[in-house]
């Protein structure tokens, strides 16, 4: 198919049906009346009018939340039944699939034929994968002395504040919501701005699911009013944040400043695919290509740092641009596009400016650089080369269909280029030598490497950021710990044998 990004598919898009706040277990009006357009992405059309939740309505959702934590059933109820009506929540995920995809596809300008067999379904599997390790959460018996023994008690965390970016609506709200839920926390979570209308599903079918009054609340708005109340709340106890480093850092200084509730950060990246001599040129150009432009490059792991080694660059390189020409843009909703428009005008604008400084730095433009059609948000998959490390396009994180193509020599040099980057998530690394794969996994600072692979993600597998890319971790036993507190427990023992 040619790119094109100017048809737009006739779709029977669902009828938004929940726009307001839920607190409490009823969806509300905003304590101040007021509502926010959230619009679609493939021609800038408002889709709905959400209710817009500020500093008021957080503290509302919070004192629900605090009581549901204190007095409510959710943490005292056992793991097994938690987990019980987690799978529930994950059976109805799955009966509104359809439904649930072309509202991610509508709000966020995500294809909705990969909604439907992963964003969507991925979130029922997360919340089984955690709600089968509900009744596992164990603590130490601990090797004390002989006049004591002592255990460990992993206690739920709290209220926790989730605060979610729009990138994967539905996906971040699971990777933070089903870990807190199994461990007994109770929360409030604060989607992007740009697309609210998922959460508030999601709260919808909580409560169907039969999730207790206050333990799960959704409140919609802005991250300077709602997203910052939440995080220097004094009754919350830890805040999961996804999003820029910039409002990283506002999230860890309101926690500072309030009441030092924990924090965890995941930030985005640079991530560097590190394709050697020996590799299948085909497969590499294939895994670069996907590396950046699935879900349009919004993807805090996209490879958007390629370096090549000499001996394949060219035949990588010709690859490369002639897959990235014949891509498919276009309306999400059409089943044989691969990529759909930009979430917003914002993210659009800061991309074409990213392509622009990259043509100013001296970057050779191989293909793509403009926008596509003339309604709505697509940008042509853009691939420069002769990228320098320390040109723009180079350092920071695009979060569009924006490559840089890097051609390096030595495995020392590939290793020492890919790290001089201040982020830290995710890196890839292509070759048929289990030497240097083993080398260079164990070199790259990175939170997750990729070997002849990229996007192998699983409920299973931690991830999150070395240096500026953050900390703790989302997916895996990992994240499920991050929502729980140890606590240690000392007895006097008399007369030990041992
Ligand atoms: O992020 P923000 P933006 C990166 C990506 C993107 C850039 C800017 O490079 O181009 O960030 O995107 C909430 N207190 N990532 O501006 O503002 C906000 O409402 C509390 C990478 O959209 O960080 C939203 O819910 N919360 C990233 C969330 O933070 C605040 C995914 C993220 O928005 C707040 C998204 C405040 N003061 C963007 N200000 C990834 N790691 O995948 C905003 N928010």
């Amino acid at each position: 198919a040619e790119s094109n990004g100017k048809t737009e598919i006739k779709f029977q898009l669902p009828e938004i049906k929940f726009t307001k706040l839920f607190i409490n277990g009823e969806f509300v009006d905003s304590v101040s009346g007021k509502t926010f357009e959230t619009r679609d992405p493939r021609n800038g059309e408002v889709i709905a009018e959400v209710a817009e939740g500020d500093k008021e309505d957080v503290d509302l959702a919070v004192k629900a939340a605090r009581e549901a934590f204190d007095h409510g059933p959710w943490p005292r109820m056992s793991g097994y039944q938690r987990g019980r009506i987690m799978m529930k929540l994950a059976d109805l995920i799955e009966q509104h699939l359809e439904e649930l995809a072309a509202i991610d596809s509508m709000d966020a300008g995500k294809l909705f034929h990969i909604g439907k067999i992963i964003d969507i379904p991925g979130a029922a599997h997360t919340l089984r994968y955690y709600a089968g390790a509900a009744d596992k959460i164990h603590g130490e018996t601990l090797k004390m002395s002989r006049e004591f023994q002592g255990y460990t008690l992993r206690e739920p965390a709290g209220v926790v504040g989730h605060i979610i970016p729009w990138n994967f609506p539905t996906t971040m709200f699971f990777a933070k919501v089903a870990p807190a839920l199994a461990a007994g926390c109770t929360m409030v979570v604060k989607p992007a701005e740009q697309t609210p209308l998922s959460a508030l599903y999601y709260a919808h079918l909580a409560n169907l699911a039969g999730i207790p009054e206050g333990v799960l609340n959704v409140v919609s708005g802005f991250g300077p009013t709602a997203g910052a109340a939440l995080t220097s709340h004094m009754d919350v106890d830890k805040v999961s944040f996804t999003g820029s480093p910039e409002v990283g850092r506002l999230v860890m200084q309101a926690a500072a400043t309030s009441n030092l509730k924990q924090v965890s950060l995941e930030l985005g990246g640079k991530s560097p695919l590190i394709i050697f001599d020996d590799a299948d040129v085909d497969k590499a150009a294939e895994l670069a290509l996907v590396g950046i432009l699935f879900n349009k490059g919004e993807v805090c792991v996209a490879s958007s740092r390629v370096f090549v080694q000499g001996g394949i660059y060219d035949a990588v390189v010709e690859k490369l641009v002639e897959m990235a020409k014949n891509w498919p843009v276009g309306d999400p909703f059409d089943p044989s596009v691969q990529q759909g428009p930009q979430v917003d005008k914002v993210q659009f604008d800061r991309i074409l400016s990213y392509i622009e400084h990259g043509k100013r730095e001296g970057a050779t433009l191989l293909t793509g650089g403009n926008p596509l059609g003339d309604k709505g948000y697509y940008i042509q998959p853009t691939i420069f080369a002769d990228v320098m490390d320390n040109m723009m396009i180079a350092k920071d994180e695009i979060f569009g269909p924006v490559l840089s193509l890097m051609k390096f020599k030595t495995i020392e040099e590939g290793i020492a280029r890919a790290n001089a980057t201040r982020y830290g998530l995710a890196a890839g690394i292509v070759t048929k030598s289990l030497d240097i794969a083993n080398t260079v996994a164990r070199s790259v600072k990175a939170g997750t490497v990729w070997i002849n692979c990229y996007f192998a993600f699983d409920n299973d597998a931690a991830f999150g950021g070395y240096k500026m890319s953050g900390f703790g971790k989302d997916n895996g036993m990992e994240a499920l710990y991050k929502y729980t507190q140890v606590k240690t427990v000392v007895t006097p023992i008399y007369n030990s044998p041992w």
